[in-house]
């Protein structure tokens, strides 16, 4: 498996497909500066690797593990389920969906014990931002990279703002 040392953030999906979603986590994670590794485990089709990844993941220093999968997505649970570090699960709406619920709720619906942060279907990106507002909270220097991030939002819906009052 090609890891990557200095990542504090892991990025796995179920499948190559779930690619396009989970771009955006990786997106975000670069617009913020963040290391990160991004591979694929799937539970039901290579649950070895996916063990091996969730109880090796701490040791090599990851932080913060970004799972997506879609269709019955059991991955980020199970990654939960083998590992101390806090889960974050992308639901992926995918040719094995039915609307994108079974996804949701695959993911959401976990056992009192085992949490996964589970964030919009296809929200990849959110993950990303997630992720480094997890770090951040342990980390000035990235709280204030959200900070900024949040102050360029703000400004444009005041753009937005102008734009539409002045149509
Ligand atoms: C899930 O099945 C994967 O996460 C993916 O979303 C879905 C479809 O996989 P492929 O058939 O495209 O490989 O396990």
């Amino acid at each position: 498996m090609k890891t990557k040392e200095s990542a504090r953030v892991g990025i796995v999906m179920g499948s190559q497909s779930d690619l396009p979603v989970m771009q955006g986590a990786a997106d975000s994670l670069k617009e913020f500066g963040i290391a990160y590794e991004i591979t694929v485990v799937s539970a039901h089709r290579s649950p070895l690797r996916m063990i091996e990844y969730a109880q090796q993941a701490a040791g090599r220093g990851i932080q913060v593990i970004i799972a997506g999968a879609g269709g019955a997505a059991h991955l980020p649970g199970m990654i939960a389920s083998a590992t101390p570090l806090p889960v974050i699960g992308v639901p992926v709406k995918s040719s094995n969906s039915m609307d994108g619920w079974d996804s949701v709720l695959s993911i959401l619906q976990m056992p009192k014990g085992v949490p996964v942060a589970t964030v919009a279907l296809n929200g990849g990106a959110n993950a990303g931002i997630l992720a480094t507002q997890i770090l951040g909270a342990t980390d000035p220097s990235l709280r204030q990279v959200i900070a900024d991030y949040k102050e360029t939002m703000r400004l444009s819906v005041e753009d937005m703002a102008k734009s539409v009052e002045n149509s």
